[in-house]
């Protein structure tokens, strides 16, 4: 998972448990370009070719011959694995959208279940690692559905084609000399090591490279085992990876905020942080209209824009980042926690008569905001800081709210 965090995301219409893995390998996740190389006709026989080379940089970095050779009996090229690697949608979800399913009504009385069956767990872990047993089960409920969905597709030859594969091979030879040192650990065998088609593994969805960072034998069997019905390893794992990125038990992740009449909407987005006091002075008050109490060096985050809901977030939201960088995910499980526990729904209306950019439109944003002198810092379809700040300078020279937000009515505007 550390690979998720740079990653720009995509949600588009991907069951949630495949997000983590999604977001691991998108990149931006934008729909693939007509350049890329069509699949060679004698792929299996090149297929081979790769393995014979690739068992030579394996042996290097220390992978035994016979773990090798267990692992790739009978191993076959997944051609079904190319095709979803290349027909990612360019269909993003609206934050709101997200949510209803991230945060579904189901997802949290499923979610209180859990903490009360496994409720002796979670608290040991809760206690080993330091970190909330709400958002531990709140990952656990978005990665899996608390276990329902770990995914089925052998790892091994999902990373093998994968990294034959030359549009991202260097990632996921990366994940599959992981996978391999996984099973020369003894962890698990090759035929019990599942998971999505992209690499995430388990009730938590660990790719191998997180695995062999972050996993722990919770059980105290020898084994790190996060793959079986037994929620212990896979969950304890969750807890350490939290831990080492620096999670804060007892603090927020963040929270809903309303923003004062004249509110500057330049100061939104992570790039501006300030103490809760110094918020406060600016006339930043929770939902019950107090002001908010300090958990660390906070940002104001608006994810759809002046129109829709404002969150104050603290460090801890920078930690579930680690786990996967997109805001929308951030806040899912961050909200899905607090509603675990008890806290209150989302209050702000979301502009829900909006739909969310194409790629094709977010890359024709971005071109219509550089010929208009607001560069971008480039034309790649992922709206990132440059383009967020090259949006909120479009619009105050047109008289909208400077809020950064990659509407359907910007791009209107700026045709
Ligand atoms: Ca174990």
């Amino acid at each position: 998972m550390q690979h998720l965090m740079a990653a720009v995301i995509l949600l588009a219409t991907l069951p949630l448990t495949a997000r983590a893995a999604e977001t691991a390998v998108s990149h931006g996740g934008q729909g693939m370009s007509g350049s890329e190389k069509p699949m060679p006709a004698t792929a299996n026989l090149t297929f081979g070719d790769w393995i014979a080379g690739f068992r030579t940089r394996a042996e290097a970095q220390g992978i035994h011959a016979e773990v090798m050779d267990r692992a790739f009996a009978g191993i076959e090229y997944n051609t079904s694995v190319i095709e979803k690697d290349r027909n990612q949608s360019e269909f993003t979800r609206t934050i709101w959208d997200y949510l209803d399913s991230a945060v579904s009504a189901d997802r949290i009385a499923n979610g209180r279940a859990a903490l009360a069956i496994h409720g002796d767990l979670l608290q040991r872990i809760e206690e080993t690692y330091g970190v909330d047993k709400e958002v531990v089960v709140a990952i656990w409920g978005l990665e899996s559905a608390y276990g329902t969905f770990r995914g089925s597709i052998p790892i091994i030859p999902a990373m093998a084609t994968l990294a034959s594969d030359g549009r991202r091979g260097e990632f996921f030879e990366g994940q599959l000399v992981a996978a391999l040192k996984i099973l020369q650990a003894g962890d698990v065998d090759a035929s019990h090591m599942t998971g999505s088609w992209a690499g995430a593994m388990g009730h938590t969805q660990f790719m191998p490279t997180s695995f062999l960072d972050h996993a722990v034998d919770f059980t105290g069997d020898g084994r790190r085992d996060i793959w079986s019905d037994d929620p212990a390893d896979a969950l304890a794992s969750t807890a350490a990876y939290l831990r080492n990125f620096g999670w804060q038990k007892g603090a927020l992740w963040g929270v809903e905020v309303r923003v004062p009449e004249g509110f500057d909407y330049g100061l939104t987005g992570e790039r501006v942080k300030k103490s809760a006091t110094d918020w406060a002075a600016l006339g930043i008050r929770d939902m019950e209209g107090k002001a908010v109490p300090d958990h660390g060096a906070a940002s104001i985050l608006m994810p759809a824009g002046a129109r829709g809901a404002a969150f104050m977030i603290f460090p801890n939201f920078h930690v579930i980042e680690r786990y996967n960088a997109a805001d929308a995910y951030v806040i899912g499980v961050g909200h899905l926690a607090d509603r675990i526990a008890g806290g209150p729904p989302i209050r702000a209306n979301w502009p829900r008569e909006d739909r969310a950019l194409l790629a094709a439109e977010r890359q024709e944003l971005q071109e219509k905001l550089t010929e208009a002198g607001f560069s971008t810092g480039g034309v790649d379809g992922k709206i990132g800081p440059n383009t967020i700040a090259a949006i909120r300078a479009f619009q105050r020279t047109v008289g909208l709210v400077p809020d950064g937000y990659a509407s359907v009515e910007v791009l209107g505007r700026l045709k």
